[in-house]
């Protein structure tokens, strides 16, 4: 049985991946600084709470799935996996190191704990529902489907073959969230490619939609459990996060999507996350 956490102990965790997101793309000195940092608290409350896995054992066959979809975000799946236990710490920083098994972007056979392979974005979803359906078949009724996606990503046309595909199966054990941190690659979402009304769309693909803030652990851990006992639909999340989130130079700054920190930046990032982690802990002695 996992040991459940308080709200101000996930606030800590969550704040230490950060630390080792920062000093994880220093140390490689390339990748994706504002989304990993922006999705920090959803992966706090998956791997700590909401999921059910044995890092041990990672392909235990009751064990919950989680896809990343937009895997350039892949620093804080990592981050997360090796503070729940799937590896050691040290090893973060071989990211993106030649013959390393922290690619830039997920390459499940090389990771235990990875279910999937991405970075060509816009598959997740469509993986997500084929393994629905193979769990359907095989009368797997107790896992749950966690997929996770970029709000640039949705750009790409094959997210929405495959929401057609999950309402017309009724594939009630997805629960997709998607990353509403409002830029992309080159710029804010709502220049680049116009996605509003998020909601209204998903809700006429035949998805059930909540609205979320996607850094409140609290209310992350609440939606992304409560989502399963939503039978008549799959259930989109949408996610509103901050990018770059915790490190104030980088938050809302989309040129920070594909760019890592250098030595002083990282320096300044690492300061700030420390003096939260502290008010955190003062907070609550
Ligand atoms: C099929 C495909 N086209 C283009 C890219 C290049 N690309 C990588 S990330 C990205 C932007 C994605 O935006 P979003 O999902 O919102 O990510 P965020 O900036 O929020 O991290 C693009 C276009 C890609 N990886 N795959
Ligand atoms: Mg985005």
């Amino acid at each position: 049985m996992k040991q459940k956490h308080t709200i101000p102990e996930l606030e800590t965790i969550a704040v230490q991946i950060r630390q080792d997101i920062i000093r994880m793309l220093e140390h490689a000195g390339s990748g994706h600084s504002a989304g990993p940092l922006g999705l920090t608290d959803i992966f706090t409350a998956l791997y700590f709470d909401v999921l059910k896995y044995d890092p041990k054992k990672p392909d235990w066959n009751q064990r919950d799935i989680v896809l990343l979809s937009n895997g350039h975000c892949v620093p804080v799946q990592y981050a997360t996996m090796a503070h729940a236990g799937y590896f050691d710490k040290k090893e973060l920083m071989t990211l993106r190191k030649f013959g390393s098994r922290l690619q830039g972007h997920p390459e499940r056979t090389k990771l235990p704990g990875l279910e999937n392979t991405s970075g060509p974005l816009g598959c997740g979803l469509s993986q997500a529902c084929g393994m629905a359906l193979a769990m359907r078949m095989n009368q797997d009724l107790h896992r749950w489907i966690y997929v996770v996606m970029g709000d640039g990503e949705i750009n790409e046309g094959n997210v929405w073959e495959a929401a057609m595909l999950a309402n017309k199966y009724k594939l009630n054990n997805i629960t997709a969230i998607i990353d509403r941190n409002n830029i992309q690659i080159d710029g804010q979402t709502e220049d680049v490619m116009p996605l509003e009304d998020l909601r209204h769309k998903w809700e006429a693909f035949g998805w059930h939609v909540i609205d979320i803030d996607g850094n409140n652990i609290e209310s992350v851990i609440d939606t992304l459990t409560m989502s399963r006992a939503i039978v008549e639909k799959p259930v989109m999340v949408i996610a509103h996060t901050i990018p770059g989130k915790g490190v104030d130079f980088m938050e809302y700054d989309f040129h920070w999507h594909g760019a890592p920190p250098n030595k002083k930046q990282a320096k300044e990032a690492l300061h700030e996350l420390r003096t939260l982690q502290g008010k955190i802990r003062g907070e609550h002695e």
